[in-house]
């Protein structure tokens, strides 16, 4: 359409009218793309679904969801502990990282807190500093005259020597801290293999008898019966011995999770065809909450990690409570039956060879 005086204001009518259509329909577009987001939610989600296409609660995913959380086990051998108001979760208006529990955590909380933020602060207020000086003390008012100073060695040696000394001090602490969490597990320790799924995860104990543990996440009101917090309680903890270096063999089976436990100090990626491994020992009893950490679909954020901290003869009971085997209890077993010495023996070599079989996976 030509331009004349006549048509030019139902022109710029028009135009303003497509702009309002097109930024209402952007406008509308973003408040309901969360809507579709959580919509994904009741979308069948796990092959196991199928079997029950009505169910579209937070549970839809998981392969074997039991009405009652970790009712399955004898109470006698094991009852899940109460986690402590505040350890291994968030607080409210939380500002400081989680009270660390593992050596590793503390001491890095320890370079944080002594280390870094120090040097971060008096860096921040000398640049604030020199900026106002300069402002105020060479503004054109006060300083007609500028200097016409191109160079200055001692101030450009200053200026160079400091920030790598400070840099330095920051390396030693910082590398050696690097070096200890990736040092390799020791010879004896407990190997707990972890599988990152859509949307859960499951714990192998290969040193056990090589069972499976499925971990997921409680519903609301099953959280606020067992006095946990909402969105990181979950149906079947994975439980670990105090005090002890744990081999965690972690791999994802669909995309990649990351597993993160704050108050540990632990976070390594779930990766598909690949085992990453890194050892977690915690030195206090206790329950201690996590999250997937890498995003991984629809309900990423709903696919919690509960650690359960135990003595070693509590977490012994706990493997005993879900059939599986504990290194003393086959000797014992041997001494204690002696008519049934072939039985044992056979069991000896299955027992046997599950740790070998680990290890291979490991490699
Ligand atoms: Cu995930």
């Amino acid at each position: 359409m030509l331009k004349t005086p006549e048509n030019w204001g139902k022109n710029k009518v028009e135009q303003v009218m497509t702009h309002y259509v097109k930024a209402w329909i952007l406008a509308l577009g973003l408040i309901l793309t969360p809507a579709v987001a959580t919509a994904q939610d009741a979308l069948p989600a796990a092959p196991g679904a199928e079997a029950a296409p009505a169910e579209a609660s937070v549970d839809a995913g998981a392969p074997a969801a039991e009405a009652a959380p970790a009712s399955g086990l004898d109470p006698a051998l094991y009852t899940p502990m109460k986690p402590t108001e505040g350890v291994g979760m968030p607080v409210d208006g939380g500002l400081d990282f989680q009270p660390q529990v593992s050596e590793t955590g503390k001491q890095a909380k320890w370079i944080n807190n002594s280390i870094l933020l120090p040097i971060m602060t008096v860096i921040c207020l000398f640049v604030l500093a020199l900026l106002f000086w300069v402002m105020i003390r060479f503004r054109r008012g006060a300083n007609p005259e500028p200097s016409k100073t191109t160079h200055n060695t001692f101030i450009e040696v200053v200026w160079t020597v400091v920030p790598v000394l400070i840099l330095l001090v920051i390396a030693v602490p910082s590398i050696s801290l690097l070096a200890q969490q990736f040092e390799p597990a020791p010879e004896d320790a407990l190997t707990v293999k972890v599988t990152g799924y859509q949307w859960y995860w499951g714990y192998n104990y290969p040193d056990n008898g090589d069972f499976e543990i499925i971990s997921n996440m409680l519903t609301e009101e099953e959280a606020n019966e067992s006095g946990e917090p909402f969105q990181l309680a979950v149906d079947n903890r994975m439980v670990i011995p105090v005090g002890k270096p744990v081999k965690m063999l972690i791999t994802g089976a669909d995309v990649i999770h990351s597993f993160a436990i704050p108050a540990a100090w632990f976070k390594l990626d779930a990766v598909p065809g690949r085992i990453n491994e890194k050892v977690l020992q915690i030195d206090e009893v206790g329950v201690y909450y996590g999250q997937c950490s890498e995003l991984c679909g629809a309900r990423h954020g709903f696919m919690p990690i509960a650690v359960e901290v135990l003595p070693e003869d509590k977490f012994n009971d706990w493997v005993r409570a879900n059939g599986g085997t504990v290194k003393g209890d086959e000797v014992a077993a041997d001494e204690s039956e002696d008519g049934a010495a072939e039985e044992t023996a056979s069991d000896d070599t299955t027992t046997e060879g599950a740790p070998a079989d680990a290890a291979a996976a490991a490699n």
